[in-house]
Parts: structure tokens; sequence; C-alpha cells
């Protein structure tokens, strides 16, 4: 986008004064960036309108991509870098006397997602604008996002997260495209004479407005602007009289108030699933309503349209659209089954039992009869079709509806074309055993795709430091073709390349060590190895394997202060659901192994320990830069991928990891030498969890190290955890330690103990740095989304 520094000052005044009234000098940083942000709104606006045009002009083929969940980040620095104006505006700002970093500082981070899931949503946005394809994002506005976490004497206490309270500049309210969500009400089927089908009638509903609200998608320098669709419930215009009582708009306003918090994790409340079908349905109405615009054959309808659904959490969309095209465009049910199974396709992120959505069939029989009575029928036709080919028994075991209940994941696999994991292990995991049964009967629809994440927020935004010295290093191809990051092994012998990227990296450890001393009151030394586990707190992520080796270190220096071990800062950033009991008594145990060890003196600070508030995207991008050990711990098998992963690993930290997810293809891609391996691989997991063999108790009798370490938790010696402490206790020895904890344990601290002597050694160090940089481009969110968009979609990148 050209643009010059002088006109951009100029209109960022003008702005200013317009909105406000008065010089921007006058200005606060929310003002200052709500300026900025309006004006570069309407910087894209024109390619926005643009791009929606030449979609309808050219009748192209399009995705729309539903998820209950999006984490786009903070969005006004990576808008101007996509847009090509970020150093013009920096510049510009910096001329005005404003600093762009802290300006873009004031802009609330929207964090309408839990996690992995609906971060990578994020990713896969950005990436189908800048690879050029034409994709929607369909989703819910929250009113309220994910919970703000605070400590309180080290338990996590959660605040409402009230992230509208300024303008939101970026989102576009749509009051013409509203569409009505109808739940409830009575069925009934009539047939006019003459006529020779049954017609539905549906009254007697309680009918909700869905207004949406779109946020511009902006592609990498090209010109491309998608549309992210987030639908908000209200009350019907006209139709106030129905909603007479307080507790009536109360309940409409409920359904879009806010987000579940509940990661990897099935709630079976009437209102999730309330918020489920009320997005999806929007969701197909307004793809509906685009379609028939087009004027085309029914049949037409998978050549235009791809929808994929994010997990399960949108599957209600396959009935919706059945629903439609029978109810109220008259298709007949193979026509519309057809149609539906050719348009809709499924990921799967979690093989954990726990996560898998099933529904109550009487809950969804009263909230969405329609619905229920269509789901039954798939269900009926899927039997009756199967059973004569594979037997009652396997047939009956991929029934959508049994023992009262729906399960999601079965009529995601039976309504759509494609079924993919998100990692190579976990869509093996998923054919040989989880979906097995589903595999034997679709092989030709289960396939991998593994995730990726986006270099432009995860190393050009986040990392100006490394992006800089990458410039000047290898040119700048690598920013639009990441692949061409691999250049830089070509410099993995040269001193002065690896000096620069130590350098580059105690920069960022140096801004990390100033928020842990401004805003937490920690002092660290940033030449310290700074350790990083972030993630969602669950007991399979395995936070408390880390706290055991924490411990030994500990231990080790209580014996002999002067023991002669590398020193570290141990970072952890991880939000429990309020409801997870057990995550949130690890969040009070690492807290107070914090406050033991930072506050004590004989150890000298060759330990120290920042347990970040609130961790999040914004979080993400300041610490992801600074870490130089990138944990990657869970029990073989349960991580379906892992993303934090694939950005630590672009921004330089090695992994300390077991065989899980992702972690897999990174060591396959970084190279044995360039990665800590270790623990039971996925195989050896099952076997242990086929033949019950497994005893923890044993090993921790048996095992003096590791016993005098698990005392810890309940001998006194940290203070105010008597209750975690003895639950965490039990859980791993008295109760068989169900995620194998004290089984990987010597392996982990053996690769822990081999990390210290390569860090010692700086130029070795650098070198697996340097090569984990250089073997991350194959994990760009854009390589991704391209096999989406080749393998499962069928929509080709615009010219
Ligand atoms: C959340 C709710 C239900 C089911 C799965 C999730 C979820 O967040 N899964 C995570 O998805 C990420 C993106 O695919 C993966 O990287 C994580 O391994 C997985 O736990």
């Amino acid at each position: 986008m050209a643009f010059d520094v002088q006109e951009f000052k100029k209109e960022y005044q003008k702005k200013f004064e317009e909105l406000f009234a008065y010089g921007y000098e006058a200005g606060s940083k929310t003002e200052q960036y709500i300026a900025l942000g309006d004006l570069v709104r309407g910087l894209y606006s024109e390619d926005w309108i643009q791009t929606i045009m030449e979609y309808n002009k050219k009748k192209e083929k399009q995705v729309y991509y539903f998820s209950m969940e999006f984490l786009p980040g903070r969005m006004l620095k990576s808008n101007l870098l996509n847009m090509g104006i970020l150093d013009c505006v920096k510049q510009g700002m910096d001329e005005l006397g404003l600093d762009l970093d802290e300006v873009a500082r004031a802009e609330v981070d929207p964090a309408l997602g839990n996690g992995g899931l609906g971060r990578l949503a994020s990713c896969f946005m950005d990436s189908i604008a800048s690879t050029g394809l034409a994709g929607n994002g369909n989703g819910i506005r929250y009113r309220y996002g994910l919970f703000k976490q605070k400590f309180i004497n080290g338990y996590q206490i959660e605040l409402p997260e009230n992230w509208l309270r300024n303008r939101n500049v970026w989102e576009v309210r749509k009051e013409n495209k509203a569409v009505i969500v109808r739940f409830g009400g009575d069925v009934s089927f009539t047939q006019e004479d003459g006529d020779s089908r049954l017609r539905v009638r549906h009254e007697n509903t309680r009918d909700i407005l869905a207004v949406p609200y779109d946020t511009a998608q902006v592609g990498y320098n090209n010109g491309v602007v998608n549309n992210l669709r987030l639908w908000s419930a209200e009350i019907p215009y006209g139709d106030e009289a129905r909603f007479s009582t307080e507790e009536q708009r109360e309940e409409v306003k409920r359904i879009t108030e806010v987000l579940y918090p509940d990661d990897s994790n099935y709630e079976g409340r009437l209102l999730r699933v309330q918020q489920e079908y009320f997005f999806s349905s929007a969701g197909i109405q307004s793809i509906v309503r685009y379609f028939k615009r087009l004027k085309l054959d029914w049949s037409l309808f998978p050549d235009k349209i791809a929808i994929h659904i994010n997990d399960t959490h949108p599957t209600l969309a396959i009935p919706e659209l059945m629903r439609i095209l029978m109810d109220e465009e008259g298709l007949t049910w193979d026509q519309a089954w057809e149609i539906t199974k050719k348009t809709v396709s499924y990921t799967n992120h979690t093989i954990l039992q726990e996560a898998m959505e099933r529904w109550p069939e009487t809950m969804i029989a009263d909230l969405l009869p329609r619905i229920y009575q269509i789901i039954q029928e798939i269900n009926r036709r899927h039997i009756d079709k199967k059973t004569p080919l594979y037997g009652e028994e396997l047939s009956q075991r991929t029934a959508i509806i049994a023992n009262g209940q729906i399960k999601m994941a079965n009529l995601a696999i039976i309504g759509s074309h494609s079924v993919n994991g998100v990692a190579r292990l976990h869509t093996d995991i998923l054919m040989a055993d989880t979906l097995n049964d589903f595999y034997v009967m679709y092989p030709q629809k289960f396939n991998n795709k593994t995730n990726g994440i986006t270099q432009r927020r995860w190393v050009q935004i986040a990392n100006e430091n490394l992006t800089a010295m990458l410039d000047e290093t290898i040119g700048t191809e690598w920013k639009s073709n990441p692949e061409e990051i691999k250049i830089l092994k070509a410099h993995r012998d040269n001193k002065n390349v690896l000096d620069k990227l130590e350098q580059v990296k105690l920069s960022n450890k140096e801004r990390f060590a100033a928020y842990a001393k401004n805003e937490m009151g920690i002092e660290i030394d940033p030449t310290a190895l700074f350790d990083v586990q972030i993630k969602r707190l669950h007991a399979y992520k395995r936070q408390l394997l880390n706290v055991l080796h924490i411990l030994d270190r500990y231990l080790q220096l209580k014996d002999n202060p002067n023991a002669n071990l590398q020193k570290r800062v141990f970072i952890f950033g991880a939000k429990a659901a309020p409801s997870y009991y057990y995550a949130k008594q690890i969040i009070k145990l690492i807290n107070s192994i914090a406050y033991l060890i930072n506050n004590d003196p004989s150890i000298n600070d060759k330990i120290k320990i920042v347990f970040v508030e609130n961790y999040g995207v914004s979080l993400a991008e300041l610490i992801i830069p600074a870490a130089d050990i990138s944990e990657q711990i869970s029990l073989a098998g349960k991580e379906a991928s892992g993303t934090s992963n694939m950005k630590l690993m672009s921004n330089g930290a090695i992994t300390m990891a077991t065989l899980d997810g992702a972690n897999v293809e990174i060591r396959d891609n970084v190279g044995e030498d360039n990665i800590f391996i270790f623990g039971l691989k996925s195989d050896e997991v099952q076997e242990y969890y086929r033949n019950g063999v497994y005893n923890s108790r044993d090993i921790y009798d048996k095992n003096p190290r590791l016993k005098r370490i698990l005392n810890l938790l309940i001998d006194g010696t940290i203070p105010g955890v008597e209750t975690e402490g003895r639950d965490i206790f039990d859980s791993l020895v008295m109760y068989n330690d169900e995620y194998f904890l004290l089984k990987d344990f010597d392996g982990y601290l053996q690769a822990q103990y081999e990390a210290d002597a390569a860090f010692s050694d700086r130029d070795r160090w650098n070198r697996m740095a340097l090569m984990n940089i250089a073997s991350s481009g194959p994990f760009s969110s854009d390589y991704t989304i391209l096999r989406y968009a080749d393998e499962i979609w069928k929509i080709k990148p615009q010219s």
C-alpha cells in the first residue's frame, strides 16, 4: 500500500481531532490507539469491499471456517504489517512524538478462545487471506472473553474480561445481515391437496435475532481482505412485546454473553448447546442466502461452498443445512444429504475422552425439535445402511444416538466428507484407535493436516530483533515464503552470525526481565537459561513434571549451595478451567514453590520461578522470543499437536520434548542433535494402559531421589500447601499417576542436565537455536492452509 510518512501524520492528526475534538498530544493512550485503529480500518476498507465484490462477481468457491473460538491477539500491528505500512506508520508516530508500541498496547487483546484450538483458528484466518484464498470465519461475538486470571495468595481467581469496554475499532455491525435463529416450538407435518410432499410446520418457536459483527482479515501484501463474522444474540426488532420481562430479555443476552472457559473438556450445559446452534444456524443461513443470490442449481452448492467445522462445536451446522435445504428450499432428503456431505469437513483436535461432546437426547429434543428429528433420521439411515455391510456390533458402535446421548463426533464424521487430525501421530492414533470403527467404514475420509503457525505474528511482530537479523543475514524472501528460512542453515558455523543470534536472544530476555521486575517485582538474570512452559493447565500436559525437576535442583542446592548448576529461570503461563480443581491445585503449588525458592537466599538466584498472571496471546508474544528451552512434555499420545512448540522453535528455543503431537515432526525436521527427546513413546503408553502393570508406588519406593522430591509435597517444606501437596502427592503415588510422570522422571532429568551442558557451550547452543529457526519454515500455517485448500476444500489461491 503506497503511503507516505507526511501524509500519514496529517491523516492521523485529522482523524484524532475528528474523533475527540482536541489535539492528539492531549489524548490518552487508548484514544491515540482508537484514532490509529480507525484510520487503519479506513485504509483497508476499499480492498475489503473489492475483495468481496470480486468473489461474488467471479462466483468463486469460498470456504467458511466455523469455530466456537477465535484468538486473534491485538490486531493493530498485524494489520499494519500485512498492509505493508508498519515501518511507515512507526516512523510517522515517532515524528509525532508517539511510540507505536506503546499505543498498540492500549488495544485490548480479545480473548475469545481458550487455547490451542482458538489460536489455530486465528492463524488460519491470517493464512487464508495471506495465501489469497476466498475464506470467511464464522463464530460468536462473546460479550465477555476468557476470564482474567489473578493470583491471590497463590490461588487462581477469575475475573470477568470486559474486552469491549472501549470501542472495538475493527468490527463493523451489519444489522442488515441479521438472521433469526429459532429455538423450541412444535413441529408438525401437513399435506396440501394435490401436493405429494409433506410440509413441515414449525410453530411457537422462541426467536432470537443473530446480528453479525464483521472484522477484516487482511492478507499479507496481496490486497486481499477477507471477513471474520461473529454473531451476537439480540431481541428481534418489533418483537419486544414477546420479551417483556427482564428475565426473558436476560435469557436472550445470555446466549452470547460469555465464552465457556473449558479447554479440551466437555460441559453438558444447555447454554452451551444454545451457543453452538446459534452461531451454526446463523452461519448456515447467511451462506444459503449468499448462494441463492448466485442463482445456480442447488446441486452446485458444494462447488461454490466449503464449510469447515473446527472440532465438533459447530456440528449442528450439518442438520441445520439439511433442515434448510429440505424444509425451506424443498429439496428431497437424498439431495440435501449429498450436498451436505460434500460441503462439510471436520477437524478433530483431541483424543481425550472427557473432551468428546455428547448431548442428552432429551435436551436436544426440547431445545431443537426439528434438528432432533433430522439427527434421528441421519442415524437411522446410517445404521440401516451399515449393518448389512459391517454387522450389528460395529454399526452400533458408530451410532450417533446411543444410551440417551447424541455423540457429536459421530455426527460430524457421518455428515462430512473429510475428517482430519492435526499432527501425523494424532491422525495415526485416530485411525488406529480412537476413531478406528469409522476408519474401517470410511477410510477415504481420513487425512492428516499437521497444524501450523503464522510467522508474521510469531516472528515478524513478536520478535523484531530476530526479524532484522534474518533480513540482514539471508534477505527477506522468508517473509513471503517461510520455507526459505532454511537458507540460514548455511550460516550454522559462522561465528559472527551465531554471536548476533545470541545478542538477539539476550535483548529479548532483557525485555522480559524488565516485565518481570516491573509487573511482578521479580528480579531475574537475563543471562540465565530461560525455561518456558506456556499452555493451559492440564494434568496430561504435565506441568507437574516440570515442578519435580525444579524441586530436584532445589534439593541439590540445599545440599550444596555451591553446586555447579546452570542458573535457570522457569517461566510458566497457564490458566486452569475454573471448575478443574486439580489444575487449580497445581497452580497454587507452583506459586508456593516460586515464593519459597525465589526468597531463599541460600539458592542465590540459581533458580527463579516466574508464573505470569493472565497468560494469553499478548504475553506469549513477550515470552516466546525470550525462551531458551521450550517445554513440550505431555504424556505421549495425549497432545493432539501443540502449537506453542512451533512458535518457540521459530524463535530459536530448543525443544525439550516427549514424542507427542507435532513434536515428532519437529524432531524429524530439526534432527536429533537439535532437540532433547525423552520419555515413553505413544505405543508404550498404550501398552501400559492395556496390560495394567504400571505401579507408581513401586517407582516411589525404589527411586530415592524421586522419593525425596515427592516427600517435599507433604513434609511442610513448601508453605501453605497442606491440602494441595497431599492431594497431588496422592494422585502421583497412591492413585497410580495417571499420566506416568514418575515413569518419565529419570529420562526427563537426564535430558535437562544434557541441556545444561549444551547451554554452557555458547557456540553449540547458538548453533542449535539457529538450526531450530532454520527448520521452522515447514510449520508455517500458510502451507497447512494450502493443503486444506487443495485436498479438502478444493479451492485455489486467487491470482
Ligand atoms: C478444545 C476444546 C475441545 C477439543 C479440543 C480443544 C483444543 O484446544 N485442542 C487443542 O487443539 C490444538 C490445535 O489443534 C492442538 O495443538 C492441541 O494439541 C489440542 O489440545
